[in-house]
């Protein structure tokens, strides 16, 4: 097993009983008509019955007066009224099956579903499932470059072979498209949120044009990333201010163009006035003009106009003590909120400052009622251990979904802002930044394909649960023993905790320079502040931690008082957000009844062992899971232990000389000393 394959196997069921009667509700499929994506959801539903069932199942174009088999089809009828136009009714009468939706993609996602059914055992003949996506925009977010490389892609090259496109297409994009298909995408951005202008050429647009006509039979549509000064770098205009008539037109024109080449694209994702990028602020305008500017020439036509509300300015800590960046998006986008075309969504990732493992909710959810605001996750495991660590994401997503923000009182949502029952948003967006590559496996670590998969899962229907969309995964990739799949599944869900305790706990975030793998907290020298590890930590001699409330920097006024009441009082603060929001003494006690110092040690040593524990429970697995599979998880084990231990060591190191205090037992010192740790890191900065 190569995991090439991802979760669509479809191996034979080894169950022969199972099989059987599985066998006796499938002995055809029935569908008709030339819709492109109807024809997908049947040859996708034909190829999973005939590997799982051992045997070829004939396509009718009607059941006529035959049962036994399944049926697809589009109905507006009654029985679909309550779905979405994407979701699906999949209902067994009479013996026969009928996967229904209103529209042809929703019949896909029927087909899936049922396939699901049967990878993970369950009985088909009294299925009814109905299922609506709770959210319009499922989409990935490729940082994938022109030459090939990906920005934080941990897992090859990029999957575009951009230098082949358009004449040759590699069937792995089929394959791309079918797994994302399975899981609900509906949309992927191909290149890079640091855009290169070169995407909007006519030469690149056939490219990209290949890419789509691939990916329409599932129903993905293909998004691009612009460049905010192409007027001037492509277009030879003097400017690209966005009030600027040429300018307009320019856009207008290359977005005609754009759809003269892919007729059903999806739409436009920018980063602006943001980590150098070029924007309507180079011009004195704002982020609205620049979003507004894209949405009028976007009018003639379907597309989206995506706004990438990820900004900070220069925070210069020392002429503006209460400077920040953790407020940066909201004080920027928060005056625009009305401002914005309605074809305008504003995107913005689930933390306030940059997908750390584990930071607070973002306070813009919450505060823009009139501006649809997607959500933006990372998949790439870019400060989650690259591809070596095991990192299981669905709880890290479920927690800012779940997080309550109290806009509308309790039980107001991230999930309920962004799916927009909140705010009643007429458009709604999940984005995830992908971690797929050119690795045969896709994904570099087998694991990681695990968070892909939650990502769809959750962009769907984020009211499933981690454990759930966990266990499906491992009963579709790895194993159907039931005893493996409880100890993968509780070792899954333990992950990410366990790598935020040996990497950033009690809410330590950031300790990187450029690399955001190894920590280096001593790191305090960059061309800005907000660039150091010091910024974020602020160790002293008196303790340790980010004030943000008042006394500090106020971030916390962001929110409202329900959630700045809990976290600005040290002693109600959870202590996941502790350092997030306070500058700690060394010796104060924590709610768990010890010191910061000796809560911290804890964290840091029990982190790295529970590493050795996630080996342990992986060694026991071993016979219910591939042995290539298992190997090669087993190997990265042994890495993320190392690289764990390394890491308590580099921080407990460090700390240790702002706190003064001897490593509190049962925990060893160290065996190496600061020195040598950091030596250790920089190797890894060393160019
Ligand atoms: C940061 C990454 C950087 C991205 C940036 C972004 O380090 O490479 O360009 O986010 O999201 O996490 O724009």
């Amino acid at each position: 097993e190569d995991g090439y394959r991802l979760w669509l196997k479809y191996d034979l069921i080894g169950d022969v009983a199972k099989r059987q009667a599985y066998a006796r509700s499938a002995q055809f499929i029935a569908s008709s008509g030339t819709d492109p994506i109807l024809k997908t959801a049947t040859r996708e539903l034909q190829l999973g019955l005939q590997g799982l069932l051992g045997k070829a199942i004939p396509v009718l174009t009607s059941a006529g007066n035959r049962t036994g088999g399944i049926v697809l089809t589009v109905t507006t009828g009654t029985d679909s009224q309550s779905l979405a136009p994407e979701g699906y009714r999949i209902s067994a009468n009479n013996r026969t099956i009928t996967i229904s939706g209103k529209t042809s993609a929703g019949v896909l996602y029927g087909a899936f579903a049922l396939l699901r059914q049967l990878q993970t055992q369950q009985p088909l003949e009294a299925i009814s499932l109905t299922s609506s996506p709770k959210v319009q925009f499922r989409m990935l977010n490729h940082w994938d470059n022109v030459d090939g490389s990906v920005e934080r892609g941990y897992a090859g090259m990029s999957l575009w072979k951009w230098y082949e496109l358009p004449e040759r297409v590699d069937p792995r994009y089929r394959d791309y498209a079918r797994a994302n298909a399975s899981l609900g995408i509906n949309g992927t951005v191909v290149n890079n949120v640091n855009a290169s202008a070169r995407f909007m050429t006519a030469e690149y647009l056939q490219k990209v044009a290949a890419l789509a006509d691939v990916f329409r039979p599932y129903g993905i549509k293909v998004y691009l990333s612009v460049y905010f000064a192409a007027p001037k770098t492509l277009g030879g205009l003097k400017t690209s201010d966005p009030l600027d008539p040429q300018v307009r037109k320019w856009w207008a024109d290359k977005v005609k163009e754009i759809y003269q080449t892919i007729p059903d694209f999806g739409g436009l994702l920018v980063k602006a006035n943001s980590e150098g990028e070029p924007g309507p602020q180079d011009y004195g305008r704002t982020h609205a003009d620049g979003a507004n500017m894209l949405a009028e020439a976007m009018k003639p036509y379907d597309g989206v106009i995506i706004w990438r509300a990820f900004v900070y300015k220069a925070a210069d800590t020392s002429d503006r003590p209460t400077a920040d960046r953790f407020k940066a998006a909201h004080e920027e986008f928060t005056p625009l909120d009305g401002q914005f075309d309605k074809k305008v969504i504003v995107q913005v990732k689930n933390g306030p400052i940059d997908f750390q493992p584990r930071e607070p909710f973002s306070p813009l959810f919450g505060n823009m009622p009139k501006t649809p605001l997607g959500i933006e996750f990372q998949i790439t495991q870019e400060y989650l251990g690259f591809a070596t660590h095991m990192v299981y994401e669905a709880p890290l997503f479920k927690e800012c979904l779940e997080a309550d923000t109290y806009v509308n009182g309790k039980g107001s949502t991230v999930a309920s802002i962004v799916d927009g029952s909140l705010h009643r948003y007429s458009k709604t967006l999940m984005a995830g930044v992908a971690n797929a590559g050119s690795a045969r496996n896709w994904t570099g670590h087998p694991m990681a394909q695990a968070n892909w998969y939650a990502f769809g899962r959750l962009a769907w229907d984020h009211t499933l649960s981690s454990e759930a969309i966990a266990r499906e995964w491992i009963a579709m990739t790895l194993t159907q023993d039931r005893q493996a799949t409880s100890r993968i599944a509780n070792l899954m869900m333990k992950s990410r905790d366990i790598y935020v305790d040996y990497n950033t706990p009690i809410g330590l975030s950031r300790p990187w320079s450029g690399v955001h793998f190894a920590p280096e907290p001593w790191q305090n020298r960059s061309s800005r502040p907000d660039w150091t590890a010091v910024y974020y930590h602020r160790a002293d001699s008196l303790g340790l931690g980010f004030d943000r409330t008042a006394s500090g920097s106020n971030a916390l006024a962001q929110y409202r008082p329900d959630v700045r009441r809990q976290w600005e009082d040290p002693k109600t603060c959870p202590l996941p957000y502790l350092l997030w929001f306070h500058h700690v003494p060394w010796t104060q006690k924590l709610s768990s009844g010890k010191t910061l110092w000796t809560e911290l040690c804890t964290r840091f040593y029990t982190g790295a062992d529970s590493v050795r524990w996630m080996q342990q429970e992986w060694a026991l697995v071993k016979p219910a899971v591939d042995p290539a599979i298992h190997a090669d998880v087993s190997a990265r084990l042994a890495t993320q232990h190392k690289e764990a231990i390394w890491w308590r060591d580099a921080w407990v190191l460090y700390l240790q000389t702002f706190a003064k205090e001897p490593i509190p037992a049962p925990f060893k010192k160290p065996d190496r000393n600061l020195e040598e740790v950091q030596q250790l890191v920089n190797i890894y900065l060393l160019r």
